[in-house]
């Protein structure tokens, strides 16, 4: 990893400890910096390695990627400036139309991503736009359901990329679509609960460019000595603000060309 590292391998133990136990029993935990000050994008990303290693070594999937923050309404809500990205597992996949449980969760927020899924390997730095256009097999519209570990959403970037840039639960469904036959940047999304309109923009929000977003992650992983495999579902990121969920809510997240993504929540 070429990236800055100040913790000790016990404490991005520790830390890891602290964020899976928050993750897996869906309690609260107060930002990591509040006692590491210190702490470091590359130690956040260190964090979230070990996570990924847990989750991998007790049977977990490595399914694809997100990039996060990637719009400014989303930055702006949460107060940070630069794009993160996290590891999406099996366990986290729900099906279309699903109900989904919230009592596993902590304080779910729902948001509408363009979803891509690769039909060839992708490796950074350098990894630009059309190297992701290539390289996608199709594009299908996905929610991400995310979930903060943090009190009160009280957090910085470092300790959101430790909570695996708060990934929870992912939706993919609607139509899945050759990239040339899109304007990846001018797609509408209208993203409703329980009937009412709660959220709308255009694809041109994730950083001008869904897959740019796309090539910001795949050069991120090569800072963490990664690769993108083909076969990966990849997210890159919000284009509305994230919306909050409570059992017995609907959404549905309808995409201009891509058609539209459904799930309803319980206890
Ligand atoms: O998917 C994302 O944009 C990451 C969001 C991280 C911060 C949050 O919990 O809202
Ligand atoms: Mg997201």
């Amino acid at each position: 990893m070429s990236m800055n590292i100040t913790l000790s391998r016990e404490d991005i133990v520790r830390l890891c400890e602290r964020v899976e136990g928050a993750q897996t029993r869906a309690y609260a935990i107060p930002k990591l910096t509040d006692e590491y000050p210190g702490m470091t994008i590359g130690d956040g990303y260190a964090v979230q390695n070990e996570l990924r290693r847990r989750f991998i070594a007790k049977g977990h999937k490595l399914v694809g990627w997100k990039a996060g923050l990637t719009s400014k309404a989303k930055m702006q809500q949460m107060g940070v400036s630069v794009p993160s990205i996290g590891f999406l597992t099996d366990r986290m996949a729900r099906p279309e139309n699903a109900a989904i449980s919230t009592s596993d969760l902590v304080h779910p927020r729902v948001e509408c991503e363009v979803a891509f899924v690769m039909k060839k390997a992708l490796a950074g730095p350098g990894c630009t736009r059309q190297d992701v256009l290539d390289a996608t097999d199709y594009v299908l519209p996905a929610v991400e359901i995310i979930d903060s570990r943090f009190s009160g959403f009280k957090f910085d970037l470092a300790s959101v990329i430790a909570d695996n840039g708060s990934s929870a639960r992912f939706v993919g469904g609607g139509r899945a679509r050759y990239v040339d036959e899109l304007d990846l940047r001018t797609l509408g999304v209208v993203m409703e609960k329980n009937g009412e309109i709660v959220g709308m923009g255009a694809s041109a929000a994730v950083m001008g460019h869904p897959a740019d977003a796309i090539a910001m992650l795949v050069n991120i992983l090569a800072e963490l000595g990664e690769t993108l495999p083909a076969g990966s579902f990849v997210m890159s990121g919000g284009i509305t603000e994230a919306v909050a969920v409570k059992p017995g809510d609907s959404v549905t997240a309808r995409f201009q060309e891509l058609g539209s993504v459904s799930m309803r929540f319980v206890e």
